[in-house]
């Protein structure tokens, strides 16, 4: 009977949802005014924990375009990247969170890819230079994206003692880096707002997966646009 009811209990226990901690971030010399969405903010758990369990997730290409532009996912997870549009494109980061190349690929097939390092990874297609998408990879299951009017709110976060870490696309690594804030969650809590400037912002053009730079007019005509 004891051990009935300490299962019970136990099950209670692991069943009862954690805190919900929200807040806003407001984009300070901001390069884009009036929206302030896609700001990823995430907590990782003090000392050793384990890591989140890993996910699938989907970028959608559609309109020449990734969607969503700004992904978060745990370490670990898996992305499809499906191609929606009637044309051949292709995924590929040569970055430092993550290089990869899907190859180009058909209108109505996919690829996929493991991210296996926590990272912030650029995504862009080797034939039209204005798609663009950008994978974070946290090493933690508590992360929320922001609103356009910046608010965000992470769901089911246990007590305990966390870092508050934050990306945002226009921001610099060390305007970025100065946010990490230690914070403990004991029930739900409002962080309030969270200031990011995007000073020092410059936004970089970027070369085609040889590291050149993209033909004026994207080659897409044809069976297999791009190759000759
Ligand atoms: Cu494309």
């Amino acid at each position: 009977m004891t051990f009935r009811l300490l299962t019970c209990f136990s099950l209670l226990a692991a069943a009862l949802p954690g805190a919900a901690v929200q807040g806003k971030v407001e984009l300070t010399d901001a390069k884009k005014k009036g929206s302030a969405e896609g700001v990823v903010i995430w907590l990782v758990p003090a000392g050793a924990p384990r890591p989140p369990a890993p996910g699938k997730f989907t970028l959608d290409q559609r309109n020449k375009r990734f969607i969503p532009h700004i992904l978060t996912i745990p370490v670990g997870s898996q992305v499809d990247f499906p191609n929606n549009d009637p044309i051949f494109h292709n995924a590929f980061s040569n970055f430092a969170g993550q290089p990869f190349d899907t190859g180009l690929y058909a209108p109505g097939t996919s690829q996929k890819i493991i991210f296996r390092r926590e990272g912030v990874v650029r995504v862009f297609c080797n034939i039209h230079a204005h798609m663009s998408a950008v994978i974070v990879v946290v090493p933690s299951p508590f992360y929320a994206t922001s609103k356009a009017n910046g608010t965000f709110r992470l769901e089911n976060v246990p007590d305990g003692e966390y870092t508050m870490r934050i990306f945002h696309e226009r921001a610099t690594e060390s305007t970025l880096a100065a946010l990490d804030r230690k914070i403990t969650v004991s029930g739900d809590a409002d962080l309030g707002a969270i200031r990011i400037s995007e000073t020092g912002y410059l936004e970089l053009g970027h070369k085609n997966k040889h590291g050149k730079d993209y033909p004026a007019v994207p080659a897409e005509s044809g069976p297999y646009p791009g190759k000759k």
